[in-house]
């Protein structure tokens, strides 16, 4: 009988999408370089041998949140020795003209006004004309909207309004009801999550998806996650990526330690398989280490995030990574991997493709 791997690729090589049972086959698949290998040869077929970057900046301007999510290391109450919350000042002061994208998402401030959230996105807009708002994901649209009585269209367009760009894939978590109960209970689930990425998607907007994996989820709800998102997509062709988190346990002590490498690399080239109609699938060097990373880029992935800048949710968690990496350390990490560096904007729109490594000056 033939083997999963040599199944899927027949079904591959006869354009034929990959079912849930494929993809449970392939988690338990031993072969995994051989899995890889497949990931390649279709993120090849996309891509050639391209790997995106783009020069950015996170910003997680506060930390207070109304939640307390099991799982997250990050979120706390105001008055406590951790809180924090930054100025529009501080915020703005964070930017440079270099930078194409700024990627921001923060805890579900219990005070903040509607108001506040424009004019920091004015303010960003009149410091980096250019620069592309990668902002809130889904779990705060809908915190807006209800706070702020507004429906979800109307927080889109008034966000838009004043330069958001896009939304980030965060806060999908895993969707699965036996997860959300355990931990994170008073946050949104799948069906809102999906919802809000729907509207996004009518309006324009394009959006990120994420999976935070490697807690307490099965390979089953780990699969059903991703071809949920398959089934929006097939909808709306909304999504630019899909981004494998890897849970980094911190002290939370939801599990002892973080996935293995091959997990990780495992996760990354299913995703690649499954998700036929994603144009990205983004190995993100915060979550994964510049190592894994690197060698996603040969297990399905075509990204591999920014320069970041700074980053406080997965370093609340101890996230082993730095904080931040240069263009220059980005542009020699893909090129140590044999694939060319593609520096690109929040939109996957390219800006500049590094072929020729003759002529390159060293990069900042
Ligand atoms: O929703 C929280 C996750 C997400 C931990 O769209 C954790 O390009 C791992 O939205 N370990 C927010 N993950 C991050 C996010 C994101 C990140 C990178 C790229 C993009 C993009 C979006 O971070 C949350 C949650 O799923 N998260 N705590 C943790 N300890």
């Amino acid at each position: 009988m033939a083997s999963i791997l040599e199944r899927v690729t027949h079904k591959i090589e006869n354009h034929e999408r990959l079912t849930r049972e494929d993809a449970l086959a392939l988690f338990q698949a031993r072969d995994v370089i051989g899995l890889g290998r497949l990931a390649d040869q279709v993120k090849r077929a996309r891509w050639a041998d391209r790997a995106h970057f783009v020069i950015n900046r996170q910003i997680n301007p506060s930390n207070v949140c109304v939640l307390s999510c099991r799982f997250c290391d990050f979120a706390t109450k105001r008055g406590r020795p951790n809180a924090y919350e930054m100025t529009i000042h501080e915020i703005v002061e964070r930017l440079h003209p270099d930078l194409r994208e700024v990627h921001i998402v923060a805890g579900l401030h219990p005070d903040w006004k509607w108001e506040f959230y424009l004019d920091m996105f004015r303010a960003i807009k009149q410091r980096v004309p250019q620069i592309q708002i990668k902002a809130w994901t889904a779990v705060e649209i809908d915190y807006f909207s209800k706070k702020f009585r507004l429906s979800v269209e109307d927080v889109l367009e008034q966000l838009r309004a004043v330069g958001l760009s896009a939304l980030p894939g965060g806060g999908a978590e895993v969707f699965s009801e036996r997860v959300r109960k355990a931990l994170f209970p008073f946050k949104i689930g799948a069906p809102r999550w999906l919802e809000i990425h729907r509207i996004a998607h009518r309006l324009g907007i394009p959006t990120n998806s994420t999976l935070l994996y490697g807690h307490m989820e099965t390979y089953e709800e780990r699969v059903d996650h991703i071809l949920r998102l398959r089934e929006l997509q097939d909808e709306t062709g909304g999504f630019m990526s899909f981004i494998p988190l890897a849970y980094q346990p911190g002290k939370t002590q939801v599990v002892a330690r973080q996935t293995p490498a091959t997990e990780d690399l495992k996760t990354v080239a299913i995703a690649r398989l499954l998700l036929d109609n994603f144009p990205h699938i983004k190995a993100y060097w915060v979550t994964m280490g510049e190592e894994s990373a690197s060698v996603a880029l040969h297990f399905g992935a075509d990204d591999i995030d920014g320069t970041i800048g700074e980053e406080r949710i997965m370093h609340a968690a101890d996230a082993a990574s730095p904080v931040s990496l240069t263009r220059g350390r980005l542009v020699e990490l893909i090129r140590e991997t044999g694939c060319v560096p593609v520096e690109r904007d929040a939109l996957y729109h390219t800006l500049r493709v590094y072929d020729d490594a003759a002529c390159e000056s060293p990069v900042s």
